[in-house]
């Protein structure tokens, strides 16, 4: 393709040369005889000419396909070069936007009246890989302090929330990988340790060993890191680390020497992803199938929380997989007991302006729960799903929605914080309330009732905000004096 080029700034000829020339022949007009002369020698392919006038570009051999160029410093208005190049024909038209002046609006201005004309902004064009690679030295330079820090280490423990889910296992042979440490030199244990299904399947297909460890034993170890957890998540029983990485909200109340906590990321395979691409790890197979299917999981394959860079972990992860495995494991989600559950919830659940609220009983396991809760967020018209269910004669709550409307951790903190555990983010949360406590706040409610009740407070909280301000606050007025 032949490109044809109106510029007055030599860098900017030497780079669009540089850049166009192995794909495009390039060849620039150039009012100034001194600087044309120069490119010339130094092997650019100008001529001289007032692009102004529409002979220059019939000169030029200006043709419907050929692709144009013309610089926008902002010094001197381009339209009257825009003018002759349509008069000679020209339709594949580029305005590049150079230095302070190419601002939106300036853009904007160009659009009203060239429309068919497509404005660049350099900074646009450069932007994006420049602070890509900028923000990547700043994230290898926190890897490789962390990677010193570890190294002189004869036992790392990295540890993982309870039932590791893919997104922890897949961070913890991530950080091993990055730490430069075998299933011998780095053990990657849990309190408690896997049993729901699909990760059990994901265990044994990607042989991952996940000790059971004790808080107790945590000191034994040199250094210790935490992958998708922190340390407040124990309890008060480990108050200080050596390394977080995480993406749910930072919490207070513990220390720890290094951490990379960022809660607008889909997952904490993300996170580990640039940590991996900042120090040029080599991403084996299995971790990259288990990471792939980290992300896809812990973001319900891009429908909650999801955000540019989980996507772009996964594209560069994509093609290290094996996705034939991720669909393997993605098998084992479904299982007669937990389609028990869903036709339960279904009995006796209840949607409501696109909320699904259900209690499905007393159940072994908590994995039923949110798994029926994610389950019936996969539903047309269903928006949030709150699920309940008795585990070891505490309510577990497991509340999803898709993300762009209200946060579900804060809805959990607000009416169950003050009776037990509750915490998450916008698109996922889970509140754990022993039954004694909870009889005590909302009644000795028959099981039938407790759907329905947590119906009416997801209606509260979803209505609460959508007043106006001043509505709002007469009514926590109200509600303090109660
Ligand atoms: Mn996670």
């Amino acid at each position: 393709m032949r490109c044809l080029a109106v510029c007055q700034d030599e860098l900017v000829i030497r780079m669009l040369d540089e850049i166009l020339l192995p794909g495009f022949e390039v060849e620039f007009i150039v009012e100034n005889k001194p600087a044309a002369r120069r490119l010339h020698e130094t092997g650019v392919t100008v001529f001289t000419g007032d692009p102004r006038r529409a002979e220059t570009w019939i000169k030029a051999d200006l043709g419907p396909s050929t692709c144009v160029i013309i610089e926008d410093n902002g010094r001197r208005n381009p339209k009257k070069i825009l003018d002759a190049v349509r008069d000679a024909g020209g339709t594949l038209i580029y305005v590049l936007g150079i230095g302070a002046e190419a601002s939106d609006k300036r853009a904007q201005g160009f659009r009203t009246e060239f429309p068919d004309v497509a404005y660049l902004a350099m900074s646009e064009l450069f932007g994006g890989p420049l602070l890509t690679e900028f923000s990547r030295s700043l994230t290898r330079a926190r890897v490789q302090q962390y990677q010193r820090y570890f190294s002189d280490a004869e036992r790392v423990l990295i540890m993982l929330h309870n039932e590791p889910d893919p997104d922890a296992m897949a961070s913890g042979l991530a950080l091993r990988n990055i730490l430069r440490r075998t299933k011998t030199t780095a053990i990657i244990g849990a309190i408690q340790g896997v049993t729901r299904p699909e990760n059990v399947r994901m265990i044994n297909l990607l042989d991952i060993h996940v000790e059971t460890i004790t808080p107790a034993t945590v000191t034994e170890y040199d250094r210790v890191a935490m992958v998708d957890v922190q340390p407040h998540y124990f309890g008060g029983l480990i108050d200080r680390v050596d390394l977080v990485i995480d993406h749910h909200p930072e919490q207070p109340g513990y220390t720890t020497v290094f951490k990379d906590i960022r809660p607008d990321y889909g997952s904490t395979s993300t996170i580990l992803t640039e940590h991996l691409r900042a120090v040029d790890a080599n991403i084996s197979e299995r971790t990259a199938t288990a990471m792939l299917y980290a992300i896809k999981s812990d973001t319900l394959f891009f429908n909650r929380q999801t955000n540019r860079v989980d996507l772009e972990a996964f594209s560069y992860l994509y093609p290290l997989a094996d996705a034939a495995m991720i669909r393997k494991m993605e098998g084992a989600e479904i299982t007669i007991e937990r389609l028990d559950y869903v036709l339960k919830a279904h009995r006796g659940g209840a949607l409501a302006d696109q909320v699904f609220c259900a209690f499905i009983g007393v159940t072994p396991r908590e994995d039923f729960i949110t798994y029926v809760a994610d389950f019936f967020l996969q539903l047309e018209n269903v928006k949030w799903t709150v699920v309940a269910g008795i585990v070891n004669d505490s309510l577990i709550v497991s509340v999803r929605n898709l993300g762009y409307t209200k946060n579900a951790g804060e809805f959990v903190r607000r009416f169950f914080a003050g009776i037990g555990s509750a915490g998450g983010h916008r698109a996922m949360a889970k509140a754990v309330v022993p039954m004694r406590a909870f009889r005590e706040k909302f009644g000795d409610l028959p099981a039938d009732e407790i759907g329905v009740r947590l119906q009416a407070l997801v209606h509260e909280f979803l209505q609460h905000d959508q007043m106006p301000k001043e509505v709002k606050g007469v009514k926590s007025e109200v509600g303090s004096l109660k």
